[in-house]
């Protein structure tokens, strides 16, 4: 157990079941106690091992099961309007790839986010980061990507700066500038993605508004050609990367994230244990979206043998956009982890808690319950940790501490 003389003016939470996901498994504490400082924990462990200590505040937490705040590692949930009228054509039979085609699809939330002025943005974002927090998010990756020009980017990424500062939450701004052609662009990939490198990510950057850059490689997006010329201009500005790879055909993006050692490659159906491999090398994370397996009604299964062989890093998130994945339940997600790609319970709170948070490049200080993490932790009235896994969505009780502080959202 990892000891550290705590000091006058921390507070102690005991009488739990703490589910500790260090080294990315239960690695469950009976009967535990952890003593809290600055928002950080400062002393973790079995409550009969606890030193003397001076407390200012005790919390009993009942014998409960304790664990770290969840972590939503992959959001799109900045945007205006919505594609309900969509989600009926897909049933109606028109393909996904046929709507963008149209001109709908990632087309019609820009136009509607474009229009869309900052309040009313935030105002939508807001409502929905919401709900993820009510059920003990407390670390979300939001991703800008349908403003798709200078001012439109920066408005989504100034949205997602303003949702870290209103609600208890840590956000990590990703810009995914490269998520489709604008329509002012068509037929000229090349220099759409010349603007993203020369000029949005720059500036972006530069304002301090990117913690990471994105892209989706597909036929419908950008060719793995393209993505190369975004990585090298994110990789002079020293940004890290993660990309949409492998979702609708295999394309080589896996390959190409893994050269660039990005933090994630996410979708990942159309991998294969070549991709595995190179990702389990580099370090990059496979981030699982089921949402959007689910929605659009995909057959292709994530090769997620591979990558329990392979030893890569598997995380687990919503996707939550418009178009794809309207997921509004971290929890729902790992439920369809374990019934459509067969993670293990165990698996899928790795997936959304210490996966999501190497998946960001955020492990040193989050995702899971140890000395020197950030406080980021949820409450369980619940009868083990595969209970997370089981419901199919719904609110479970659950109590919410961000940095040390109960929070409601
Ligand atoms: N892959 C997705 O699943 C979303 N973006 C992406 O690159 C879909 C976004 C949308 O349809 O609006
Ligand atoms: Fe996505």
């Amino acid at each position: 157990m990892e000891t550290n003389q705590p000091l006058a003016g921390d507070s102690l939470w005991r009488n739990c079941q703490a589910v500790t996901m260090r080294g990315g498994g239960y690695a469950t504490l009976e009967n535990a106690a952890l003593v809290i400082r600055d928002g950080h924990i400062a002393w973790i462990g079995p409550e009969a091992e606890l030193p003397a200590i001076e407390i200012d505040e005790t919390r009993d937490l009942g014998g409960r099961w304790l664990t770290p705040g969840l972590i939503d590692c992959h959001t799109h949930l900045v945007f205006g309007g919505d594609r309900s009228r969509e989600f009926e054509q897909r049933l109606e039979g028109v393909s996904y790839s046929e709507i963008a085609r149209q001109g709908g699809g990632i087309v019609s939330s820009v136009r509607a986010t474009r229009e869309a002025d900052f309040d009313t943005l935030l105002a939508s974002a807001e409502a929905r980061a919401r709900l993820l927090l009510r059920e003990g998010v407390t670390t979300l990756e939001i991703k800008s990507g349908y403003g798709l020009d200078l001012d439109s980017e920066r408005k989504m990424l100034k949205v997602a700066r303003t949702l870290g500062e209103r609600l208890p939450v840590t956000v990590r701004a990703t810009c995914l500038a490269a998520h489709a052609l604008p329509p002012e662009y068509r037929e000229r990939g090349d220099d759409y993605i010349e603007l993203v490198c020369e000029s949005i990510l720059p500036t972006l950057a530069a304002e301090g508004l990117i913690d990471a850059v994105d892209g989706f490689c597909e036929g419908i997006a950008f060719s793995v050609a393209q993505m190369r010329r975004v990585f090298d201009a994110a990789r002079r500005l020293g940004l890290p990367v993660k990309l949409h790879a492998e979702q609708l055909s295999r394309l080589g993006g896996c390959q190409l994230a893994a050269e660039f050692g990005a933090l994630s490659a996410d979708h990942v159906e159309y991998a294969d244990s070549t991709d595995a491999r190179a990702m389990a090398k580099s370090g990059t994370a496979a981030v699982l979206l089921p949402g959007a397996f689910l929605t659009l009604r995909e057959t292709q299964l994530p090769p997620v043998e591979a990558f329990r062989e392979q030893g890569v890093c598997m995380a687990l998130a919503t996707d939550l956009n418009p178009g794809t994945s309207p997921a509004l339940s971290l929890r729902l997600m790992m439920n369809l982890a374990c019934t459509l790609f067969r993670l293990t319970p165990e698996e899928a709170l790795a997936g959304v808690t210490l996966n999501a948070a190497r998946a960001l490049g955020i492990a040193e200080r989050h995702g899971s319950l140890e000395v020197g993490k950030a406080a980021d932790a949820a409450v369980w009235d619940i009868s083990g940790p595969a209970e997370l896994s089981y419901w199919l969505g719904g609110q479970l009780p659950v109590t919410v501490f961000k940095a040390g502080r109960e929070v409601t959202a």
